[in-house]
């Protein structure tokens, strides 16, 4: 049927699971005609607002159009879209930050209510009803086991050669009954290779010809460069003092360009034969497939480039034999993670001088995007690994803090923290020890004494016997710099 005519199949207060994880794999047309039924619908005086889950962020299509018309009412477990990042800090949409992982189970547990609606893209449908999943798995088998109505978009822009790449795990209960998963190697084959559904709770399928809105990486900036050379000269220094194996262990790589420029680093080195356990696979590791340096990757979605994607599609033999596609309750399982010994690469939004790691939070209080998956790699890798520049908005910010304004990741779950100025290996060290590396490895020059100073008051305070020598902090002064950001627009003292 039309969009328009399946849309109209979703109800309003509906729990809508989405397919789509980083662009790829979301549904394109029933979203757009959805958002247009609901403009129209609060314009006769309704409010007409649905949950939106999916298996993190999608696109314009999905999450845009839908932020713009006020038609979410609540959105999880990811976004980065701007008019939904906007609605969220505005106040008027509800947005629940949750580890990729926990999404599927928490739908299975009820802890979120009930799944109305299955709005899901796939490649195509066999005759017997299997489908062939697209470009992303994200959520999707749970939406299909557990939504009562399912509404299919077929894409024929996604290539039949899809199939077979993808891993889909039947295998998951619910505690007392769960059993390990099976995933000994990236490339272990512990599933099917087609999503099922059951064709009774079929009320909708849409044939669509769109393709991914794929992501632009654009060429590494310096910071990027000089924090992937670092990041690179820690590995060889591990692989040289025998803490990793010379095909490494299984690397997971985050979002974005700095990410991007680690694995061009990657590609460059010595090394071959590596695998990925992760949960986007961006050009930089289809390049590295290319090249022999990455020998498999395992992920929940491709988020390529429109050139990445050309690639893809004209060597979809050699990658279906190198690439596996997992729902993101096993590309970010916690066991899996743990067993394999995943090196686990994130970007950061700030780091305190004790290690403390903000992934989500503007100045404390205004949502970026979310956590992601970047909780279940980090308390769960061999190798946790946060990065970002160490200064923002052109030094007026230092992303090397006193006190972290919002804590994604504890010091408990960070190893490594690394910026263009150099790399803290945290590893072994008390509070203290990790605030001198991470201050005069890891800050910016400007920022550097100002880190001091703080710290050296906050010892002396402790000294005096008015705080502890653990953590020493001086509490009034600990968020002085993000308040001082939000009032002078500068975080320099003075
Ligand atoms: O804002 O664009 O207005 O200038 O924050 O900063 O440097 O572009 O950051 O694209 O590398 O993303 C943590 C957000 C980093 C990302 C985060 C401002 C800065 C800019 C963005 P402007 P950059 P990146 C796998 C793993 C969590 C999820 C995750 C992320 C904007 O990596 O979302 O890891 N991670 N998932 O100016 C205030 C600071 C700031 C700051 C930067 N200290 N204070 N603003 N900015 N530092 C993927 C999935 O899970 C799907």
């Amino acid at each position: 049927m039309s969009a328009e005519q399946a849309a109209a199949l979703i109800q309003n207060g509906d729990h809508v699971g989405m397919s789509g994880f980083t662009s790829s794999g979301y549904p394109k047309a029933v979203p757009p005609a959805l958002a247009r039924q609901i403009e129209a619908a609060n314009a006769g005086g309704e409010t007409f607002r649905i949950g939106v889950w999916t298996g993190a962020s999608t696109a314009p299509e999905l999450d845009g159009a839908l932020a713009k018309v006020g038609g979410i009412e609540l959105r999880l477990p990811y976004q980065s879209d701007p008019t939904c990042r906007a609605r969220i800090n505005a106040g008027d949409m509800e947005y629940i930050d949750i580890h990729l992982s926990h999404v599927a189970q928490f739908v299975w547990f009820g802890f979120l209510g009930k799944l109305n609606v299955a709005l899901v893209e796939v490649a195509g449908v066999l005759e017997d009803g299997r489908l062939i999943a697209a470009s992303s798995l994200g959520n999707n088998k749970t939406w299909l086991d557990l939504a009562d109505k399912v509404i299919l978009e077929v894409n024929s822009a996604h290539p039949l050669g899809l199939a077979g790449m993808h891993d889909i795990y039947y295998g998951t209960a619910l505690p007392p009954h769960r059993r390990p998963i099976p995933v000994l190697h990236p490339s272990s084959r512990i599933g099917d290779a087609y999503l099922h559904v059951d064709p009774a709770k079929v009320v909708a399928i849409v044939e669509t010809n769109e393709p991914d809105r794929n992501p632009t990486f654009t060429a590494p900036d310096q910071a990027s460069e000089r924090i992937a050379e670092h990041i690179l000269d820690f590995i060889d220094h591990e692989v040289a003092r025998g803490r990793l194996p010379r095909e490494l262990l299984p690397i997971q790589s985050g979002v974005g360009n700095t990410a991007n420029a680690v694995l061009s680093g990657l590609d460059k080195g010595p090394y071959k034969g590596l695998t990925a356990y992760t949960e986007v696979l961006q050009d930089g590791m289809l390049e590295m497939l290319k090249s022999g340096t990455l020998g498999f990757a395992s992920s929940t979605a491709l988020s390529l480039s429109d050139e990445g994607m050309r690639e893809f599609l004209g060597n979809l033999d050699f990658y279906r034999e190198r690439i596996l596609l997992r729902p993101q309750e096993i590309s970010n399982h916690p066991e899996v993670i743990r067993r394999l010994g995943v090196i686990s690469m994130n970007g950061m939004i700030e780091a305190d001088i004790y290690g403390n790691v903000n992934s989500t939070h503007l100045m404390g209080t205004r949502i970026m995007n979310g956590i992601g998956g970047s909780g279940d790699f980090a308390r769960n890798a061999y190798l946790s690994i946060f990065m970002t520049a160490s200064t923002a908005k052109n030094g007026a910010i230092s992303c090397i803090v006193p006190m972290a304004s919002h804590v994604d990741h504890t010091e408990h779950d960070v190893q490594v923290v690394v910026t263009e100025q150099g790399l803290a290996d945290l590893r072994g060290l008390a509070p203290r020890q990790r605030a001198k590396v991470i201050i005069e490895r890891c800050a910016h020059p400007s920022y550097r004494a100002a880190l001091a100073d703080y710290q050296e008051r906050a010892q002396a305070l402790a000294r005096s016997g008015r705080a502890g020598l653990h953590t020493p902090h001086l509490l009034r002064e600990a968020l002085a710099w993000h308040e001082r950001y939000e009032a002078n627009g500068n975080m320099l003292p003075g």
